[in-house]
């Protein structure tokens, strides 16, 4: 058995029963994708991730890809080759890429459950896989001719990557200097150095990779609106056949020594400079560069979130399985008896408590994701939270740096505590929960790191909405609350009064904006409190989404469901009663955190650090 634990009970206990997605596609909503073939599906993606998918994901961390200089590639070795080739050929790209280049109509929630599995069984492989992702893309925003390229380049398998990052424009992407320069035949040539470029080569798995290259034409204005998008191919090609051509002057000039993922190519691309000029094409013929990349970065933020909630779900399966069978000290019912039985560790309360709170933020993380997945097909939102198609997207934005930053932070955190329930075992190499954890530290990095995800959702998903999407979510969770079942009335005050303290979160930071026309310094208090505001509303949300499934379990447990669905109901009770209980009550103490914010440790001078 390998290292990947995948989820499936639970990943179809939120498509069917909470989100009850079989009702629209049992009607034909998505064609012959009907509920059975979806759980044939995650059937096989199941065994695909738990098998050749799995199977080279230690070898990729201890025999990672190599770089040579001397040529700007790099070699892929063997294992990691076998897995790629496996992913490309199992070919799940295609499900819910758009049908005009041959794609299958799916529910978003079933096509990121099943990314769920294929990213979350080997990180690293994933990124030689981005061909879809960045193809779906260009063939959304680009010319007739693009579309043909995305078209024919996926049939081929050509890979893809976004290129924002250079050495001095990280999270500020509007610094970027990267020159592009129009060329008479309508071509432009792209100059400059791009940095961390994931996936920027890919070795002999591809004939070609494409790069969708954020550049500024000379001449344009500063910041994220002066850039434009280019498509850069790393092979020239014949533009109606797609047959390859000359190199273009695009190459990998060196690749990153990382804490983790360490197989997936981390690339500096150096566009131009030589004698080979970086050839590209403005993407749709439009100067509208980061709009359209960031139809890229949603895709990849949601990825990202996905992955961080799927590596938290497989670290605390593998943990659950380690203290069932490790013995070790007695009941501590028992502890002045010496001779007592030794128990397993799930006898202890502090292991109990851990494994708790493991389930609480693995199975609630997935269903915040799969509820912004609901939210990104008009028909799933309507059926999900009546809201309508304009009302969806915004509510799909607004979840998104949910999904992404209180992903990647909590599923770091409580990844410690997977590996903490096998003690010192957690810590060697002969178990995966500490390559979990090197693998899944990047997630709060890159994409936006958890401080522009914070203020993204401050201010671009909640000011600038004017509150829309926000009071839609806050509405479905008042609806909730409104409608008793006679069950858990501790944990829906619990959830109510988590409800009051978000509101007067949300109360107080609005109130720095707006002080902050008078005094502009009232603006670092919203600095200073977007990233905990963040982490709490991702804690009632998940809060919520687990009261929810627990009024469904505990309504399936009274119709005397028997066997595996009887525990597997009673976890989700359990868990839901221990988060509302262990974890909402601390968003009061956020709440008058944030009521206290002050500046002093703005004026704080640098020298005093
Ligand atoms: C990176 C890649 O880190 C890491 C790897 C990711 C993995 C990829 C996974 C791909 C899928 C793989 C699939 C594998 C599957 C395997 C299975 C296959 C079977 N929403 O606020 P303003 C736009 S890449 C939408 O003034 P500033 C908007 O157009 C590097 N749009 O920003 C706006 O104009 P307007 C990632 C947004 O102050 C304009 O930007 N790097 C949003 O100029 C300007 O907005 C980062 O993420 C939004 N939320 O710039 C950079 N926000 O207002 C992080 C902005 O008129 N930094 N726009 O609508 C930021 O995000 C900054 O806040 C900034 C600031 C750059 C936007
Ligand atoms: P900086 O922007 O320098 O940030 C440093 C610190 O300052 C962070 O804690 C940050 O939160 C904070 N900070 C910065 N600005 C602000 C602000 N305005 N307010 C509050 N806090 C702030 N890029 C690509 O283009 N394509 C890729 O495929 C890609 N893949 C990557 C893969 C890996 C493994 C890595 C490590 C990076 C990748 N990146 C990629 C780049 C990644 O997106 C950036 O690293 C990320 O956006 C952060 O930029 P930075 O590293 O320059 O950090």
């Amino acid at each position: 058995m390998g290292h990947y634990k995948a989820n499936v009970r639970d990943i179809e206990f939120n498509l069917f029963e909470v989100l009850g997605l079989d009702k629209l596609l049992d009607t034909g909503a998505y064609g012959d994708l009907d509920s059975d073939t979806v759980r044939e599906i995650l059937a096989e993606v199941k065994r695909l991730a738990e098998g050749p998918i799995a199977d080279s994901f230690a070898a990729a961390d201890r025999e990672p890809v190599v770089y040579d200089p001397s040529t700007f590639e790099i070699s892929v070795p063997e294992p990691l080759r076998k897995t790629v080739a496996a992913v490309r050929d199992a070919d799940w790209g295609r499900l819910g890429m758009p049908e005009g280049m041959g794609g299958t109509s799916a529910p978003n929630a079933v096509v990121w459950a099943v990314n769920e599995m294929i990213t979350c069984a080997n990180p690293s492989a994933s990124f030689f896989s981005m061909g879809s992702v960045m193809s779906s893309v260009l063939f959304n925003v680009g010319n007739e001719q693009q579309k043909h390229w995305a078209t024919v380049g996926y049939e081929k398998g050509w890979q893809g990557t976004m290129v924002l990052t250079e050495p001095d424009a990280g999270s500020d992407v509007g610094a970027g200097r990267t020159k592009a320069i129009p060329q008479e035949d309508g071509s432009w040539h792209i100059e400059g150095v791009k940095r961390f470029i994931s996936g920027g080569d890919v070795g002999d798995t591809a004939e070609n990779v494409f790069h969708l290259v954020l550049a500024r034409p000379e001449g344009a204005g500063p910041g994220t609106k002066g850039l434009s998008l280019f498509y850069v191919p790393k092979f020239l090609f014949d533009h109606e056949t797609l047959e390859l051509g000359d190199r273009n002057g695009v190459y990998v000039t060196g690749v990153e020594h990382k804490m983790g993922l360490k197989s997936s190519p981390t690339c500096e691309l150096t566009f131009g400079g030589g004698p080979v000029p970086a050839k590209g094409w403005l993407v749709g013929d439009v100067h509208n560069g980061i709009a359209q990349m960031f139809q890229v970065i949603e895709n990849a933020r949601m990825m990202v979130g996905v992955k961080s909630s799927g590596t938290l779900s497989t670290g605390y399966l593998n943990a659950l399985e380690y203290a069932k069978e490790r013995v070790q000290g007695a009941d501590l019912t028992q502890m002045a008896d010496k001779a007592a039985p030794r128990v397993t560790i799930t006898h202890h309360p502090d292991v109990r408590r851990s494994l708790a709170m493991q389930k609480a933020y693995a199975e609630g993380l997935r269903s915040v994701y799969l509820y912004t997945a609901a939210h990104q097909n008009a028909d799933v939102a309507q059926l999900v939270s009546g809201a309508d198609a304009e009302l969806a997207h915004r509510v799909d934005d607004l979840l998104l740096p949910i999904v992404k930053g209180v992903g990647s932070e909590c599923a770091y955190q409580l990844l410690t505590e997977s590996l903490q329930t096998l003690g010192g075992s957690g810590y060697l190499q002969d178990y995966p929960i500490e390559q979990y954890i090197r693998d899944a530290k990047i997630d709060s990095l890159y994409e936006g790191t958890t401080a522009i995800q914070a203020q993204d959702f401050f201010f671009r998903k909640i000011i600038r909405d004017k509150g829309a999407a926000l009071a839609h979510v806050d509405g479905q969770i008042t609806a909730f609350l409104s409608t008793p079942t006679g069950r858990f009335e501790t944990e829906r005050e619990l959830l109510r009064t988590a409800q009051a303290d978000v509101q007067a979160m949300t109360a107080t930071l609005t109130g720095f904006v707006m002080a902050a026309q008078q005094s502009p310094a009232e603006l670092y208090k919203v600095g200073l409190g977007s990233v905990r505001f963040l982490l709490a509303v991702g804690d009632l949300l998940i809060g919520w989404r687990l009261l929810v499934q627990a009024e469904i379990a505990g309504a399936a447990l009274g119709e005397d469901a028997d066997g595996k669905d009887r525990a597997f109901y009673s976890g989700k009770v359990a868990v839901a009663k221990f988060f509302a209980r262990n974890v909402l009550p601390q968003l009061t103490a956020t709440r008058k955190v944030l009521a206290g914010i002050d500046n002093d440790i703005m004026e704080l001078d640098e020298a005093a650090f």
